[in-house]
């Protein structure tokens, strides 16, 4: 007989889930009670856990498997039937918002901080996600919020919780722990949206590619999935997932990926390249001598997603983030489907997909995903690339600048202020919302503003309203710059500045999107006093 405690607590301050999920440094995590209140809160909040069945996983970053421990211990005590974790406690988001649906669970928690560092030092993270699959919405974070700042007691197993390097079926208490392979639900799904055998050709016919796991999550699924369509053996590199990335940063761009896209515009680059992130939901997409922005990526894939299996019959509409350029609602229209901007997070995607009204969502922070899953899936972007490139036989570059022909092209860039002084930040916010009215018709830095917004946004199927949710300047001539402060950071804050701008020139589709949009740059910073306000010459990354 399994004997339970209830272990008296009180509320730690903060506990407020960001853009997705709950993310602070590890040894925030680490210290008593911190992760058994913010459990303890999120069954509270989705109605208690007796009876249910739920999904667990994460990254595999330090501090995953401990955590696991304890929330399987804290499901036994609150209740649940059963738990499906994936074997040592590692399950990639996407595979996990799989897992969900497949198995008709009622939920899932994933313990990852995505890209952010891992190690002792680094970060860690938990999200809750609901029986769609997906990011619990802002009503239910709203309310883990609250159950956090209230809550008195947690209730928690006593007994140990299985080895969870063990697959099969354990028991902890009433409590059934099954504990899966955490690649082989994913593969098969995979094998259902896409072509493998075209695929399979095109490597047999001499194509090359380089995947980087950056040693995160991504490195047993590529390595499964590479393996079948015949990739090379040195294919997949930073293959095997550690505690701490190796020291590195997860997050695949042309910052922290920099080796790959070194190599991708060197002399000697494979035909495409690839990078994922710590959870496996994000991409970087790079072909030789190319590198492909995440926005530029989701109006591709929207274009050509009718040459897989999976999306033979057409797109139902397809959906971006706020800050992610507009090429994917030039395709959309061009398609005749609906196109829809959402606020940043992968959560406002979620009624989209499930009323059937998107297909393909995807955002500017190296996200793309379709209504397979309900989370972003950086292997199945590289998939429908893979599979576009055996149906066309193009290289990475002719498929771009075809694109470019025939929709214009949206220069794109992202400049991020890390860690800077949250006041600081905040004050730049507000003062440019409180000049929002009068900024139409003004010029700054040779340009004339135009509109001037915070975006705020009504879901269309279940009415929920998000305010607040970024700045947009639009200037004349259709260059745009968005201003926001990121919800995932766990130092200080961050300061993102979106910029774009529309080219349709025939003769200027091939330019250095940093020369183009560098007066849009200076004109966002003349409007912000970026530099000044923040104490920075220059953006800590750049993508
Ligand atoms: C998360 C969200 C994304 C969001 C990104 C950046 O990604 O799921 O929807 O675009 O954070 O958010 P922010 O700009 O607030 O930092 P991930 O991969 O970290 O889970």
């Amino acid at each position: 007989m399994t004997a339970f405690s209830t272990v008296d607590t009180t509320p730690f301050a903060g506990q407020k889930p960001g853009t997705s999920g709950l993310r602070a440094t590890t040894r925030t995590f680490m210290q008593p009670r911190y992760l058994e209140n913010f459990v303890q809160a999120t069954f509270d909040a989705v109605g208690g856990l007796s009876g249910k069945t739920l999904v667990l996983g994460g990254d595999g970053r330090f501090f995953g498997a401990e955590a696991a421990a304890t929330i399987l211990r804290m499901a036994a005590a609150n209740g649940a039937a059963r738990v499906i974790v994936g074997r040592g406690a590692l399950l990639s988001t996407p595979a996990a918002s799989n897992l969900i649906r497949s198995r008709g669970a009622d939920g899932g928690i994933i313990l990852s901080a995505s890209h952010n560092p891992g190690g002792e030092d680094g970060d860690f993270g938990v999200k809750y996600n609901g029986a769609n699959g997906g990011p619990a919405p802002e009503a239910v974070t709203a309310e883990i919020h609250a159950r956090t700042e209230a809550l008195d007691a947690y209730r928690i197993a006593d007994a140990d919780a299985p080895d969870l390097d063990a697959p099969g079926e354990h028991a902890l208490g009433d409590m059934i722990v099954e504990v899966v392979d955490p690649v082989v639900d994913y593969l098969a799904l995979m094998k259902t949206l896409f072509d493998f055998d075209a695929i399979r050709a095109h490597f047999a016919s001499g194509f090359t590619m380089r995947f980087d796991g950056m040693h995160a999550i991504t490195g047993p699924y590529a390595t499964a999935v590479l393996a079948e369509l015949g990739a090379g053996p040195d294919t997949v590199m930073n293959a095997v997932p550690l505690p701490d990335f190796g020291g590195g940063h997860p997050d695949p761009n042309p910052t922290w990926a920099r080796p790959l896209y070194d190599e991708m515009m060197g002399g000697n680059a494979p035909d495409f390249a690839a990078a994922s992130d710590g959870d496996g939901d994000r991409n970087m997409i790079l072909g030789r001598g190319v590198y492909v922005s995440p926005s530029d990526s989701l109006a591709v894939l929207a274009a050509n997603a009718h040459l897989a299996p999976g999306y033979a019959g057409g797109l139902k509409g397809v959906a971006r983030s706020m800050p992610t350029s507009r090429a994917a609602d030039r395709v959309a229209a061009k398609l005749g489907v609906e196109a829809f901007e959402t606020p940043t997070g992968w959560k406002y995607f979620g009624t989209l997909l499930d009323a059937g009204r998107a297909t393909l969502c995807g955002e500017e922070s190296f996200g793309t995903g379709s209504d397979h899953v309900r989370e972003k899936d950086g292997l199945w972007a590289v998939l429908l690339w893979l599979n576009i490139l055996a149906v066309r036989r193009q290289s990475v570059a002719e498929i771009m600048a075809d694109h470019w022909k025939t929709y214009g092209r949206d220069y794109y860039t992202r400049h991020d202020y890390e860690a800077v002084d949250k006041t600081a930040a905040e004050a730049l916010m507000d003062d440019l919302r409180g000049r929002l009215a009068g900024l139409p018709g003004q010029s700054v830095g040779g340009y004339t503003v135009e509109t001037a917004d915070d975006f705020a946004y009504t879901d269309p199927i279940d009415g929920a309203k998000a305010a607040k949710q970024g700045v947009r300047i639009g200037f004349q001539g259709g260059a745009r710059a968005v201003f926001r402060l990121s919800g995932t950071g766990t130092q200080g804050a961050t300061l993102r500045l979106y910029l774009e701008r529309f080219e349709d020139d025939p003769a200027r589709l091939a330019l250095d999107p940093a020369q183009v949009l560098r007066p849009v740059a200076e004109a966002a910073d003349a409007l912000a006093g970026i530099r000044e306000r923040l104490g920075r010459d220059a953006p800590d990354v750049t993508t």
